[in-house]
């Protein structure tokens, strides 16, 4: 056979066989045959590259790698849903609806928590794939879109359409993932969106190829679809993988109906939903009922309320924090919770145990809200089995087995012996990390190394590494090159701002945010140890307990000597305050939710600080703004409660520019 010929077909064979595997689960092809056509057509590809199409099933494969993404303009935005948190909202919703059009109906969908996608297939060939970005402006990610096994390359048609839907990671997938990554001792993945996120931002598509990553579509732009379920269903009919469990319900009543069926599936489900989607199902009334600046009227997302599961609570253990601090660690039987498999979580203290009735051997809940760390919220009392360990806080360090001691008016137990390995060994973790002194590629595992065989026993030692140079390139798994880069990395760190220096030391009640307030204070390191204890409380957000630690901290003989041993090594002892510019961020509160498309989240702060601004972590009453990038998690539903100034991201690139 001819084998441009031979090409199409087997094209066309492999395309169909994948449609029905991976879009309509339903297999036509023995793996075995896929595999041999696919290799044949490979081979076919490689002598005959000038026959290889976009369309080609071994596109899935990757291999395509950017320098950067490429910005997309969506011709029609890329519109995101408002919230209800409640059935209330729900009504009010139905109400708002039915005002403007009496005969709606509507169509519930899963809420899919993953990533928005627009896909452009013209001529049934998928010709682009682009993030929802802020919605405007996205960012092009062709080449790895074409890596998912559940994206048709050809429709069944030959089509100009555009649609739209929801990329996500199956939980299985989030699994081994983070177990892979576990192994290799890379950063885990919080949960199944932000690793379907990291995965479709990869510049090299061979990566995401082997994400695993999955898609739904839930938008058609097609202009002859009447209705939402017609519109689920002519993209079904298309090749594209449309979510199953969506529902026609004639009113509002049958909307909560079918929430109340999928909240008590969702734990079942292979990939992770944060709520439901109701959709006024005839498209011909969406006009009618209109859209606000950023949401359409006609849709709303219900958010399911934060999940409690419950588990067994299998032992307690105790972590020995880097100020000595001793903190319990519940170990439970691991679950699934908002998207992240957990099996441990903190118990704060031995008040927080006692107050909370837990014991070892208990069915506890676990709760986890958002983004936010999870909790135990307490035991199943009835679930008790006999054999229960009562809860007994431990007398001694698990680490150095010294006696522990609790400050009056604490709940914490800390370990006071200044040698207790776990604790210098934290501290020197804490020191080398990258909000601290951030020394590039010293980490846990390096410093734990070192320490165990005796180069690294304080922060100083650090310092002398260089010393050592002959024996370190010794040690199995390090060698030259990793050597030379690590103490690279440390001669560079001591150019460090003194305020990286100052949170790097570990003194109490000093985070990054106060470190850097001292150092604007008192612009070098000599000041600050001269400064008065009046003198420091006086610091706006500085409380007393704050200054108190700092002063006695300057004022001990042990921290004293080592101040000046790093002084001697070299280390920068100077605040630089860089050149602090006045806009509408000077002095501004601001926190940062979900991803931001033109920029990550150190730049972003490092711009908000460079107009002497600050980006913080949680939300609270002194927000000042709420930066809204996409996929915003808890943090957005709490602004909007407290009422604080929501931002989005186009607002933003306008403001910190002026
Ligand atoms: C989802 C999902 C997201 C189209 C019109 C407004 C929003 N995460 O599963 N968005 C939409 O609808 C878009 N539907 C969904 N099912």
């Amino acid at each position: 056979m001819d084998t441009k010929l031979r090409i199409e077909e087997l094209k066309k064979i492999l395309n169909d066989a994948g449609i029905a595997y991976y879009v309509n689960d339903n297999p036509i092809m023995e793996d075995y045959e896929y595999d041999k056509l696919m290799n044949e057509l490979i081979n076919l590809e490689t002598k005959y590259p000038e026959y290889k199409t976009p369309d080609s099933p071994t596109n899935k494969i990757g291999g395509e790698i950017l320098t950067k993404f490429e910005k997309v303009t969506h011709e029609v935005k890329m519109m995101s849903l408002a919230d209800a948190f409640s059935y209330d909202e729900l009504w009010d919703f139905d109400r708002r609806v039915k005002e403007a059009a009496p005969t709606a109906t509507y169509l519930c969908e899963l809420k899919i928590d993953g990533l928005s996608v627009s896909l452009k297939y013209e001529n049934g060939i998928l010709v682009r794939g682009a993030t929802r970005g802020n919605g405007q402006i996205g960012e092009n990610i062709t080449h790895n879109v074409k890596t998912i096994k559940s994206i048709p390359l050809k429709l069944t048609r030959p089509i100009d359409i555009e649609v739209r839907g929801e990329i996500f990671m199956p939980k299985a997938s989030f699994i081994e993932l983070n177990r892979e990554r576990e192994e290799n001792e890379e950063e885990l993945f919080a949960n199944c969106r932000n690793a379907a996120a990291g995965s479709v931002r990869q510049l090299d598509s061979k990566i995401a190829a082997k994400r695993n990553l999955d898609a739904f579509l839930y938008y058609n732009m097609d202009e002859n679809v009447k209705t939402q379920e017609e519109a689920l269903l002519s993209m079904k009919e298309l090749g594209l993988k449309i979510n199953p469990l969506y529902k026609h319900a004639k009113d509002i009543n049958e909307v909560i109906e079918y929430i109340d069926n999928i909240a008590k599936i969702r734990p079942e489900l292979p990939y992770d939903i944060d709520g439901i989607v109701i959709k006024v199902n005839e498209i011909n009334l969406h006009n009618t009922i209109g859209e606000t600046i950023k949401y359409p009227k006609w849709a709303i997302a219900y958010k399911f309320p934060p999940e409690e599961v419950s588990t067994e609570l299998l032992d307690i253990t105790y972590q020995v924090g880097r100020t000595g601090v001793i903190t319990p660690v519940a170990n439970f039987k691991p679950v699934f919770v908002q998207g992240s498999l957990i099996s441990k979580a903190t118990l704060h203290n031995e008040d927080y145990i006692h107050d909370k009735d837990i014991h070892v051997g208990d069915t506890v809940i676990i709760h986890k809200a958002g983004d936010v760390i999870p909790e135990v919220v307490g035991p199943i009392i009835e679930k008790r089995p006999a054999n229960f360990i009562p809860f007994k806080m431990i007398t001694k360090c698990p680490c150095c087995n010294s006696d522990l001691v609790r400050i009056e008016g604490e709940a914490d137990y800390y370990c006071t012996n200044p040698n207790c390995k776990e604790k210098l060994v934290n501290g020197l973790i804490h020191f080398a990390s990258k909000p601290a002194y951030d020394i590039d590629t010293l980490g846990e595992k390096v410093v734990k190394d070192l320490y165990e065989l005796g180069y690294i026993t304080d922060i100083p030692s650090i310092f002398k590494l260089k010393g050592c140079y002959s024996e370190l390139i010794k040690i199995p798994g390090y060698g030259e090159k990793s050597i030379d880069k690590l103490l690279d990395a440390i001669e560079k760190s001591k150019e460090n701002n003194l305020d990286k220096l100052l949170f790097g030391l570990g003194i109490r009640h000093c985070g990054g945010k106060v470190s850097k307030l001292i150092c604007k204070k008192y612009g070098n390191i000599d000041n600050i140890m001269a400064a008065t204890l009046e003198d420091i409380s006086n610091i706006p957000d500085c409380g007393d307990v704050i200054a108190k630690s700092i002063y006695e901290y300057m004022h001990n003989e042990y921290n004293i000597n080592l101040i000046n041993s790093l002084k001697e090594l070299g280390l920068n002892m100077t605040y630089n305050m860089g050149d602090i510019k006045v806009n509408y961020f000077t002095n501004k509160k601001c926190v940062l939710t979900g991803t931001l498309q033109s920029m990550g989240r150190t730049e972003a702060k490092a711009l908000i600080e460079s107009f002497g601004g600050a980006l913080s972590e949680s939300v609270s009453k002194k927000t000042d703004i709420l930066i809204l990038g996409e996929n915003p998690g808890s943090k957005y539903d709490k602004a909007k409660a407290l009422g604080i100034y929501i931002m989005e991201e186009t607002e933003f690139l306008e403001k910190i520019k002026e």
